[in-house]
């Protein structure tokens, strides 16, 4: 169906916003060659954190240093590799790495179409907490576990719930008819990307339908509620700020 001219489901308030893959617009990334940057999440939107999406077009890579910076990176499709600490780790679609502060990288597409789901936050050390090692692994390594006690709303934890990490990144997969139990309100921040099927979110008082590749951030205490809807399940990947103190 073509979309009427001048209509969007894109919406950007205070508390949250809804991008649409049919709005998204590229920008410029030092240090990316080859590929298309998009900048869905940024502090320029309110958020206290980075959510960006590399398209690798033939020969795309980026390289630089982590710096103040953690990165989560996600493969959502293609493969490639990425080298940190002088080893080189194979990439492939469900693979992701965390890579703490203070690193060089290198990330290298094979091939033409890759995809590549990014989050990036300062980090903040805690005093005797240690710091996190970097983590290269895949989603099918990480068991779903049934959300409250729900068989079909499952969270993958996808990082280590310990106190180094200041981030934690999670996939909820819902059966169709399966909901977020109750409407959250919390101080955490998310950053999320709808990975397959479709449902409608709700964020704050207005309800959007949301479908695979639609992106959204919910600010800190936003309210927040989800129902997977049609014929598949629908699943997404989300960034939350964890185990700080928010003084
Ligand atoms: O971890 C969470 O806060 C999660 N239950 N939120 C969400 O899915 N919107
Ligand atoms: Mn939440």
């Amino acid at each position: 169906m073509t979309e009427l001219f001048g209509a969007t489901r894109n919406v950007v308030k205070d508390r949250y916003a809804l991008l649409t893959p049919s709005g998204f617009v590229p920008s410029f990334l030092p240090g990316w060659e080859n590929v298309t940057c998009n900048v869905l999440i940024s502090p320029a939107m309110g958020a206290r954190f980075c959510q960006l999406l590399i398209t690798l077009n033939k020969d795309g890579q980026g390289r630089g240093n982590t710096g103040k910076t953690e990165f989560f990176v996600y493969v959502i499709e293609g493969t490639g590799s990425v080298i940190v600490d002088e080893k080189k780790h194979r990439l492939e679609a469900g693979s992701y790495a965390y890579i703490p502060a203070g690193k060089d990288i290198h990330f290298q597409g094979t091939g033409n179409g890759g995809k590549l789901l990014i989050f990036q936050k300062e980090y903040e050390p805690l005093a005797g907490a240690g710091k996190p090692e970097a983590i290269f692994a895949h989603e099918r390594e990480v068991k779903g576990q049934p959300f409250l006690g729900n068989e079909d709303a499952r969270l993958q934890v996808l990082l280590y719930d310990t106190p180094a990490f200041d981030m934690a990144v999670n996939i909820f997969t819902y059966q169709p008819g399966a909901t977020l139990p109750f409407v959250e309100t919390h101080v955490m921040e998310h950053g999320l990307l709808m990975l397959q099927g479709q449902g409608v979110y709700r964020l704050d008082a207005d309800y959007h339908p949301v479908q695979a590749g639609d992106v959204i951030w919910m600010a800190p205490y936003c309210p927040q509620w989800f129902v997977a809807m049609g014929k598949t399940p629908a699943s997404y990947i989300y960034y939350k700020d964890v185990n700080r103190d928010p003084m």
